[in-house]
C-alpha cells in the first residue's frame, strides 16, 4: 500500500515543532504528550489526514506582548513583560487564566495556552482557548501596588479582549482581588459593563461556585475515575500539594466525602499532618492564604506538625495524590516512589504537574491517572457558566452550579473512557483526552476550510 504523503511521524513533527520554536520547552513538553497520542490517531483515521491539524493547532492564532509600567510604593517606575497568547477560537471565543509570577515567559503561557483550547473542547462549552499574564511577582507587594499593576496591565489588554473575543479570569497570583481590579479598569476604559473576565466578585456578575470548581472539579474527576473500578474516596490518605485557590478547595471536597488529606506546601517545602487537615484546619488555612497572604511553615507552628522546607510530599505514603501548584512538580522519580508506596490514582489540579517521564511511570503501572486537560476542567468549565449567566442577565443558584460542574466533570470522564478504553478494562485517560479534545477543534477546522 502507498504511504499516505500526509501521514506524519511522532519525531518529524516534533524536530518541526521544536526548529519553529526555538528554546521553549515547556511548550515542546506539553506537544509531545500530546502529539504521542494525536499524531498515530491522525494517521488512522484518513479524515483527519489531510488538513496539516498538528501544525495548524500548534501555531497560536497570535502573540501579543507588550510593556506594562506602573508606579511602586517608594515613587519608582517599574517595568514588567505583558503577554496574552490567542491559541484558537475554532470553537467559541478565546478562553483562559492569567497567571502573575516571576516564571511566567512565553514558553509557559504558550504551553498553557495550547493545553487550554483541548480542555475547554472537552468540557463540551462553546469556548475556545488562550492564556496571558506577566512575570510581575505578586509577593510582598502592597494593595496598592497590586491595584496600581492591575490597572498598567489592563492598560494594554483591553483593547484585544471583549465578551464575544477573548475572555480572561484567574490562574496563579491571580485570585479574586486582582480580577476585580481588572475588571474595574476595563469598565473605566470601556465604559462597558460586559462579562469580559470570569471569576468576577459576586456583587458585579460573579458565579456561584466559580472560587471552588476547579479544586472540586479535581475530586469529583478522581471519584469517577475511581467508580468507574467499583472504589470509592472515603478513608483514603490523599496527599494535596499547593495550598492556593486549587490546594484549598481539593482539599476542602476531600474532608467533605470522607477522605484524609495529610499534606499541603508552597515553594518554600510542606507540611506533613498525620492526623489528618480537618475542616477547622483548613479554615485556618483559607485565612492564612487568601487574607494574610502568609507560608504554610506556619500551618506547623499553629497545629505542631512537621514542615520539610524545600521539599515536595511525594514521598509520604498514600493512597491518592493531587498535584496542585505548578508545572513540573511531580518527575519520573517521584512518580515510582508514590507508585512504590501503593499510590493507586493521581488527578491533576495543576497544569502539566507531573513531567513526562512521570506520565510514563503512572501509565506503565497502569493506576488511575486524570492528565489535567481533564482533571482541572472544571474551574474553566464554571467560568463557561459565568459567561452563560452574564449574557442572560441572571444567574444561578449555588446548588444548582454545583450540580452542573459534577455533570460536566462525569460527561469528561465518559469522552475520555470512550477514547482512552483498552483491552482488559484499564482506561488510558491521557490518551482519552487527548482524541477527545482533538476530535471537536479538528471537526470545527476542517469545516473552516484552509483558514
Ligand atoms: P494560586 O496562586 O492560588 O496558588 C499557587 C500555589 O502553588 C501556591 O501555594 C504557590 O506557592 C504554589 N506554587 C506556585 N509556583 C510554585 C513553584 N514554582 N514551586 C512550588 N510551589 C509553587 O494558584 P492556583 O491555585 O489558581 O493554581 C495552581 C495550579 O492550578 C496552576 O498550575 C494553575 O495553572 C492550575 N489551575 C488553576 C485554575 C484556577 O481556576 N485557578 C484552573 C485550572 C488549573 P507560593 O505561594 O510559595 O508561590
Ligand atoms: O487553567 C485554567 O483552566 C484556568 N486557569 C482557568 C481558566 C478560566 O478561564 O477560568
Amino acid at each position: 500500500m502507498m504511504r499516505n504523503p500526509n501521514s506524519l511521524t511522532f519525531t518529524g513533527f516534533m524536530d518541526g515543532v521544536k526548529r519553529r520554536n526555538k528554546g521553549q520547552t515547556e511548550f515542546h513538553q506539553a506537544v509531545a504528550e500530546w502529539a504521542h497520542d494525536v499524531i498515530p490517531f491522525v494517521n488512522e483515521n484518513p479524515h483527519y489526514q489531510d488538513h496539516n491539524l498538528s501544525e495548524r493547532m500548534t501555531e497560536p492564532d497570535r502573540v501579543i506582548m507588550f510593556r506594562v509600567t506602573w508606579l511602586d510604593d517608594d515613587g519608582r517606575i517599574r517595568v514588567n513583560k505583558g503577554y496574552r497568547v490567542q491559541q484558537s477560537n475554532a470553537i467559541g471565543p478565546y478562553k483562559g487564566g492569567l497567571r502573575f509570577h516571576p516564571s511566567v515567559s512565553l514558553s509557559v503561557l504558550k504551553f498553557l495556552a495550547f493545553e487550554q483550547v483541548f480542555k475547554n473542547s472537552l468540557t463540551g462549552l462553546p469556548m475556545g482557548g488562550a492564556k496571558g499574564g506577566s512575570n510581575f511577582n505578586p509577593k510582598g507587594k502592597s494593595d496598592g501596588e497590586i491595584m496600581r499593576f492591575c490597572h498598567a496591565f489592563m492598560c494594554e489588554l483591553y483593547r484585544h479582549i471583549g465578551p464575544f473575543t477573548d475572555v480572561p479570569a484567574g490562574d496563579i497570583g491571580v485570585g479574586g482581588r486582582e480580577i476585580s481590579y481588572l475588571f474595574g479598569q476595563y469598565k473605566r476604559l470601556t465604559n462597558q459593563f460586559t462579562g469580559v473576565l470570569t471569576g468576577k466578585g459576586l456583587s458585579f456578575g460573579g458565579s456561584e461556585i466559580r472560587v471552588e470548581a476547579t479544586g472540586y472539579g479535581t475530586i469529583y474527576f478522581m471519584e469517577d475515575m475511581l467508580r468507574h473500578q467499583k472504589q470509592d474516596i472515603e478513608g483514603k490518605t490523599c496527599l494535596v500539594s499547593g495550598s492556593g485557590n486549587v490546594a484549598i478547595y481539593a482539599t476542602e471536597k476531600l474532608i467533605q466525602h470522607g477522605a484524609k488529606p495529610v499534606t499541603l506546601s508552597d515553594s518554600s517545602g510542606f507540611i506533613h499532618d498525620p492526623d489528618g487537615i480537618t475542616k477547622k484546619k483548613l479554615k485556618w488555612v483559607k485565612n492564612l492564604k487568601e487574607v494574610r497572604y502568609g507560608r504554610i511553615s506556619e500551618y506547623a507552628d499553629e497545629f505542631g506538625c512537621e514542615f520539610y522546607p524545600g521539599q515536595r510530599p511525594w514521598s509520604v505514603p498514600c493512597d491518592l495524590a493531587f498535584p496542585c501548584a505548578t508545572q513540573n512538580e511531580v518527575n519520573g522519580e517521584e512518580a515510582a516512589t508514590l507508585v512504590k508506596n501503593g499510590c493507586i490514582g493521581v488527578a491533576e489540579g495543576a497544569n502539566m504537574g507531573s513531567d513526562n517521564d512521570a506520565i510514563a511511570v503512572f501509565r506503565k503501572a497502569k493506576i488511575l491517572y486524570g492528565p489535567p486537560k481533564a482533571a482541572n476542567a472544571g474551574g474553566v468549565a464554571v467560568s463557561g457558566l459565568e459567561m452563560a449567566q452574564n449574557s442572560m442577565r441572571m444567574s444561578w443558584t449555588r446548588k444548582e452550579l454545583n450540580d452542573h460542574l459534577g455533570e460536566i466533570m462525569k460527561g469528561i470522564h465518559e469522552r475520555c473512557v470512550e477514547y482512552g478504553s483498552e483491552k482488559g478494562g484499564y482506561v488510558d485517560y491521557v490518551r482519552g483526552a487527548n482524541i477527545a479534545g482533538f476530535k471537536k477543534v479538528a471537526d470545527a477546522l476542517i469545516s473552516f476550510g484552509a483558514v
